[in-house]
């Protein structure tokens, strides 16, 4: 197939799943075409079968907001038309869905029909979708899509609840490769971090009010008071100077790293005892199974998909969102040494369930069906 993929370049979950999902398809002798801004933060390498055109967003003095939906709805006209695609699929609703409708509309007059698959992938739901500012255009162009899949049972059920939603959705989760993630020996590593035998907690995230750092810093503060610990922060995002003083606050400073956005983060999870995620929202948590497939089990809220995911008891705990106490009653748990070998062999057992391979022909089956009902 001629698959366009279209998807936020950042290193944000929505961008990492189309770009690794792109990859996967190029793999098996797909043409994967990526349409987005500037260059995926993931499509670092040369394949034969991965292309990527950018949309370019010419300035005027005239727009405060410059129109990028405008730009990309032609940018995909444009390729569709040229490259002869046989299926566009956006991710994240907003605003790459509704340009999509328009850009299916344009090639009609054209004699061409391209299905439309649209991934929701979370806040383009639950916190950004649901404003009455974008919900009637994230409705629409929600039931305008030839398929539409979501990351987990929770956020189809979400979808639902909130929008007038006339399509069936199927829910294909967030998936792994266990190649790139996977346990590697870095003893130096964990040497250098923790000299005197620490354990390790580690959270990953875009630093945003919706991933709760503050529960974060908190744990640690209550952990650390009992077992000798090191906290590891990986990513950035606007909630750090915040956090950084309650670090400052807590006399913790000594123990705990702000890593910034960490790039081989399989390295540093690779040396991690625990991961943290206690999320307000969380559709699916991407971050979360590329922990347990480094071998680390999860302490996690039940936000969203999470429970879908971290299995309670099993690969971690689930608390409910806020629940400071319950979060580090389980993690001094998991921590003791009679106990962590085994949540640690469940959490690579459940991330293998997610494998790569596992995961993409349920995409391929998806594109399949649209095409054949044009
Ligand atoms: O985690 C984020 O805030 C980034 C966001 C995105 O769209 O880039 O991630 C969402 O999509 C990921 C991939 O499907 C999911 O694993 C994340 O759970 C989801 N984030 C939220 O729902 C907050």
């Amino acid at each position: 197939m001629k698959i366009g993929i279209v998807c936020y370049p950042t290193f944000g979950g929505s961008g990492v799943v189309a770009t690794e999902l792109g990859k996967a398809l190029a793999e098996k002798g797909h043409k994967v075409h990526f349409i987005t801004y500037s260059q995926p933060a993931r499509l670092d390498y040369f394949n034969e079968n991965l292309f990527y055109h950018e949309v370019n967003i010419p300035n005027y003095p005239l727009f405060q907001y410059a129109p990028y939906e405008l730009a990309l709805a032609s940018k995909m006209v444009d390729i569709v038309q040229f490259e002869k695609l046989d299926v566009l699929h956006v991710h994240y609703a907003i605003p790459h869905a509704s340009a999509a409708f328009m850009a299916k509309q344009i090639l009609l007059t054209k004699g061409i029909q391209i299905p439309v698959i649209t991934t929701l992938h979370g806040t383009d739901i639950t916190l950004v979708g649901k404003d009455a500012s974008y919900e009637p255009v994230v409705t629409f162009s929600i039931n305008q899509s030839d398929a539409v899949t979501s990351v987990s049972e929770d956020l189809r059920k979400e979808t639902y609840e909130h929008f007038q939603i006339e399509k069936d959705i199927v829910v294909i989760p967030n998936f792994i490769n266990l190649e790139r993630f996977q346990k590697q020996r870095k003893d130096h590593f964990k040497a250098a971090i923790a000299p005197f035998g620490e354990k390790l907690l580690v959270h990953t995230s875009n630093f945003r009010g919706v991933k709760r750092i503050g529960d974060v810093i908190k744990i640690f503060y209550k952990v650390r008071e009992q077992v000798p610990s090191k906290l590891l922060l990986v990513g950035d995002g606007p909630e750090r100077p915040k956090m950084e003083n309650l670090c400052r606050k807590l006399n913790i400073c000594q123990d705990v790293r702000f890593l910034g956005k960490l790039e081989a983060v399989e390295e540093l999870l690779s040396v991690a005892d625990v991961f943290l995620m206690p999320s307000e929202k969380e559709s699916f948590g991407l971050a979360a199974l590329e922990a347990m497939a480094c071998e680390v089990p999860v302490i996690s809220s039940n936000a969203g998909g999470l429970p879908e995911l971290n299995i309670h008891g099993v690969t971690g705990f689930v608390s409910n969102v806020g629940d400071v106490k319950d979060m580090v009653k389980n993690t001094l748990f998991l921590l003791q040494d009679d106990q962590l070998p085994k949540f640690k062999a469940a959490a690579l057992a459940r991330a293998k369930e997610f494998e790569i391979n596992n995961i993409v022909p349920m995409y391929e089956a998806v594109y399949q069906q649209a095409i054949d009902a044009v």
